[in-house]
């Protein structure tokens, strides 16, 4: 079944797919997989390479990348699950890549239904960093997973051992300081500066326009920043940092 699976995935042009047992799940913050699917026994996780882009200093350029690769993420989840019902007559169920997520006062929008990370190291697809990304063992940081999960009986790839070097570069590059603390990503401080036509930039957007008198909102809305805001009104979650992936040097010597 495994390699049969890890033909199609791989043909369709995936870097790596690897596979994880329901037991060896686990995301202490995310709900329980038979709260999402029941019946649930395995997930088949693909990892996808982020492409040169996340180096540009151009946003615009390096945002599209990320773009592509989440278009090509997407697609690749929707043919693997059809794959998995026509060939094994298999139930199977997508994993979101980045959204939707749940928007609760207790999650704040920053937890997925399903931890990717976590699967990916349950599946044997790479371990935790300093950055707490999870490091492949090719394609180093610069990697992104999705996931489908299945009623098939399929047992958890091999862990992989610890790949980051601790030379803290990733913590040194972070423009918000969100890595200063181990283990844990400091969510508000990377959002300042990964998303700032994000949902603050936004609620001070509108809260202050809600206030302002009719003239000054004029002025707000011929004003580039809420072009932006506007823009990121559809383009989604747009990323405007790329540091912990790019200052990593796994995999780049
Ligand atoms: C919400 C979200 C965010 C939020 C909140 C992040 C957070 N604290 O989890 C924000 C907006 C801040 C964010 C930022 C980024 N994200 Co993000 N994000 C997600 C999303 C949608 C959900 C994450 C989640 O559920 N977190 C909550 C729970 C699971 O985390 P947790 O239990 O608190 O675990 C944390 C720590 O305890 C630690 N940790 C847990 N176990 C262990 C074990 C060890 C040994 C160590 C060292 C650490 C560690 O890691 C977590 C980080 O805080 C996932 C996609 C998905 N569905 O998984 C992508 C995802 C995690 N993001 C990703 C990326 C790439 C990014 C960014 C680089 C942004 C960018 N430019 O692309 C930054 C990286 C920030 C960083 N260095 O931590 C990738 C990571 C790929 C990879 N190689 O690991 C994912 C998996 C998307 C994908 N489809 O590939 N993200």
């Amino acid at each position: 079944m495994k390699e049969k699976i890890r033909s199609f995935v791989s043909a369709m042009g995936v870097d790596d797919v690897g596979f994880a047992a329901v037991k060896d799940y686990n995301s202490p913050k995310s709900p329980e997989l038979e709260s999402i699917f029941p019946g649930a026994r395995s997930l088949v996780v693909m990892a996808f390479a982020e492409l040169d882009n996340c180096e540009s200093e151009n946003m615009q350029i390096a945002f599209n990348g990320r773009m592509e690769t989440m278009e090509f993420m997407r697609s690749c989840n929707y043919k693997l699950t059809r794959f998995l019902n026509r060939e094994f007559k298999a139930k199977a169920m997508s994993v979101p890549p980045s959204y939707p997520l749940e928007m609760s006062y207790q999650t704040k929008g920053s937890v997925g239904d399903v931890s990717l990370r976590h699967a990916a190291v349950a599946a044997g697809l790479g371990s935790f960093g300093r950055h707490n990304l999870v490091i492949h063992p090719e394609l180093g940081s610069r990697v992104l997973f999705t996931a489908v999960i299945t009623d098939m009986e399929l047992s958890s790839g091999n862990p992989v051992e610890k790949l980051c070097t601790d030379c803290n570069a990733c913590i040194e590059e972070c423009p918000s300081n969100a890595l200063a603390a181990e283990g844990k990503t400091h969510v508000g401080r990377c959002l300042k500066t990964s998303q700032p036509y994000g949902i603050g930039a936004n609620i001070e957007f509108w809260t202050k326009f809600a206030d302002s008198h009719p003239e000054k909102q004029k002025e707000m809305v011929s004003d580039v920043h809420f072009w932006r805001l506007y823009q990121a009104g559809f383009v989604g979650f747009q990323y405007f940092c790329f540091n912990c992936i790019k200052t990593c040097p796994i995999g780049r010597e």
